[in-house]
């Protein structure tokens, strides 16, 4: 896996709400000081550890029997209808934003890559669990194979879909970003994704629930804020019920 750098993993503990930078604004002794520092650093090992943890993993005899859909069930234009009807011939994920080597992948370089397959659960916030096994490209080997710098922050994740007249999107720090479980799927249970499930990309990003997952995949954007994305929440839901940015489980 591709080693997190010093701002990436301070970002993704500011945006935990970890950390005591203000304390070191303080004034206090020298030693205090330092012990703050020590201390901070001991808190943010630990909640660095944390967000490094797999999600659980199942056996195949627990895959749910159908895995549901939710949220868009389709990308309702004629665009969509002609690729999904001729196997995505002419999809691209593209790779942009703060990266020396822009990316323009077609399904084809992507089934190429190294792949990663997991069988995860699937929580969303409505009350629903499902179990599938995912196949996909771990999303730090695109990051590394675009030469990502160390400005970004966030991953943000454009979708071809709209929901109540808007764009989906969903946004990651680079510790979610770089998760080996987080992979850019384009199989559930050993077929193509469904039309529903986001078909022919969607990200799995197992540490968080549903809303995260973005189906109908086009864009990988690296930035370093996420004050100009969308309405500037980081996510469609985030910016139109006000769900949380960080969805742990
Ligand atoms: N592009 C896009 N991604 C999306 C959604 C959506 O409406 N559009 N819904 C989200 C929600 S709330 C959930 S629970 C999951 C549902 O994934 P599924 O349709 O494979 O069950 O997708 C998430 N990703
Ligand atoms: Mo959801």
């Amino acid at each position: 896996m591709a080693e997190i750098g010093r701002r990436h993993l301070l970002a993704g503990l500011a945006a935990l709400g970890a950390g005591a930078c203000s304390r070191i604004g303080e004034s206090e002794s020298a030693t205090s000081i330092f012990d703050s520092a020590e201390s901070w650093h001991r808190e943010a090992q630990r909640a660095l550890a944390g967000r490094q943890r797999l999600a659980p993993e199942f056996e195949p005899s627990d895959i749910s029997l159908t895995f549901r859909g939710n949220g868009s069930l389709t990308v309702d234009t004629a665009d969509y209808r002609a690729e999904l009807s001729k196997g995505f011939p002419n999809w691209r994920l593209t790779v942009t934003g703060l990266v020396d080597k822009p990316l323009s992948l077609s399904l084809e370089a992507l089934r190429a890559l190294p792949q990663r397959k997991q069988i995860t659960r699937h929580d969303c916030v409505e009350g629903w669990s499902a179990i599938g096994e995912w196949t996909g490209v771990p999303l730090s080997s695109l990051l590394d194979a675009a030469l990502v710098r160390p400005e970004a922050n966030f991953i943000v994740f454009r979708c071809a879909d709209t929901l109540y007249g808007r764009r989906y999107y969903e946004s990651v720090d680079m510790i979610d970003a770089y998760h080996p479980q987080t992979i850019v799927a384009h199989q559930l249970n050993g077929e193509n994704l469904p039309e529903k499930n986001g078909a022919p990309l969607r990200m799995r990003i197992e540490r968080q629930l549903g809303y995260k997952h973005a189906k109908y995949l086009t864009g990988i954007e690296a930035v370093a804020s996420l004050d100009n994305v969308g309405e500037g929440k980081g996510g469609f839901w985030e910016d139109v019920a006000d769900y949380q940015w960080y969805a742990g489980i």
